[in-house]
């Protein structure tokens, strides 16, 4: 790596000198601020350009600028000797493997909090169409089945149900508290109960599916709760529960799910994430019961901005003085 970028220079030698890679798609605020302030180079998509690039700038890279869906994952890590810090793009940062991270002292930020409010609105709009049939109405509507068929059928209460979250941390206990204004009874599985919690804990998902007519998944991705939701859990929820997921497709076993649900050993599902994003299964795309969201849980104008400058405060953060604003717990 050189230390001097010319005007000619090809994008990959206006890398010199920074040390800030951007890897995958990031949201545009971030991307130009990378650019614009921090000179950063985004690592090509392609297996070619990638490995061309790397040969030649792997050990100038000190920080690594992510999103939550593409990560630094494990190869990549390990060609990155130099690096530093990684600075994640998302709350989750499963697509990064902590544990290399972790080993080699590299810290990790993500952007907690500020998107809280919008996944759990975003969880509760999945609870009520699903019970509510809201989706499935709309479409009713918009064939005309409501001039022909007559009224739509009816379906099932959403308040006062009974609730299970997986996964009480910030995003779950949002979730709960929201589920309390509609009258909910709330129970919940966790990796250690959450002390002073009021809500009553479950051994295990499913003994929390077996307690409730609904299963939220807000635990956090990654090797730990990789199909923590199988068809043992789906067959504990049966044919008149309901899941809803926004946390990660990872944590479902997706395969188990469709199966249920084709088979109506479920009463529907509410997901916003799936194992292999973007792709979505064919099966589940001709069901009804099911609503179907392309991974927005956090997706709203403000939140994305709070979600662009957090990230930015850390890279700022740890530029300035080697530590991060909001490094992961
Ligand atoms: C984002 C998310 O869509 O924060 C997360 O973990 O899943 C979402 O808010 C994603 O991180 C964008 O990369």
């Amino acid at each position: 790596m050189t230390n001097s970028a010319s005007a000619e220079a090809a994008p990959s030698d206006q890398f010199a000198g920074t040390g800030i890679l951007q890897v995958g798609p990031v949201n545009p605020t971030v991307q130009a601020a990378l650019v614009s302030e921090f000179g950063a180079v985004r690592l090509p998509d392609d297996p070619e350009g990638r490995e061309a690039f790397l040969g030649e700038h792997a050990n100038g890279i000190r920080i690594a600028v992510c999103s939550g869906k593409v990560g630094v994952d494990t190869g990549l890590m390990r060609r990155l000797d130099s690096l530093e810090a990684i600075i994640n793009f998302g709350v989750g940062y499963d697509a990064t493997d902590v544990d290399q991270a972790a080993e080699r002292g590299i810290p990790i930020s993500n952007t907690p909090d500020v998107l809280t409010d919008c996944v759990a609105d975003t969880a509760m709009a999945l609870y009520l169409d699903v019970l509510r049939r809201i989706s499935a109405a709309d479409r009713y509507v918009r064939r005309g089945d409501w001039e022909t068929k007559g009224n739509f059928p009816l379906a099932v209460r959403a308040s006062g149900r009974k609730v299970g979250i997986l996964g009480l941390g910030r995003i779950g206990g949002a979730i709960a508290r929201r589920l309390e204004g509609f009258g909910c009874e709330i129970q919940y599985h966790n990796r250690r109960p959450v002390e002073g919690s009021a809500y009553s804990y479950q051994q295990s998902a499913e003994e929390l599916a077996g307690a409730v007519d609904v299963l939220v998944v807000a635990a956090a991705g990654g090797p730990a709760s990789v199909g923590l939701v199988g068809s043992s859990v789906l067959e504990a929820l049966g044919s008149e529960g309901y899941l809803i997921n926004i946390a990660r497709g990872s944590v479902v076993d997706e395969d188990a799910l469709v199966a249920a649900l084709v088979a109506g050993g479920l009463g529907g599902a509410g997901l916003d994430v799936f194992a292999d994003e973007p792709r979505v299964p064919a099966a589940l795309q001709d069901l009804d019961n099911v609503v179907l969201l392309p991974h927005l849980a956090s997706g709203t104008v403000e939140t994305r901005a709070d979600m662009a400058e957090l990230t930015l405060a850390n890279l700022r953060s740890y530029l300035d003085d080697g530590t991060l604003v909001t490094p992961i717990s």
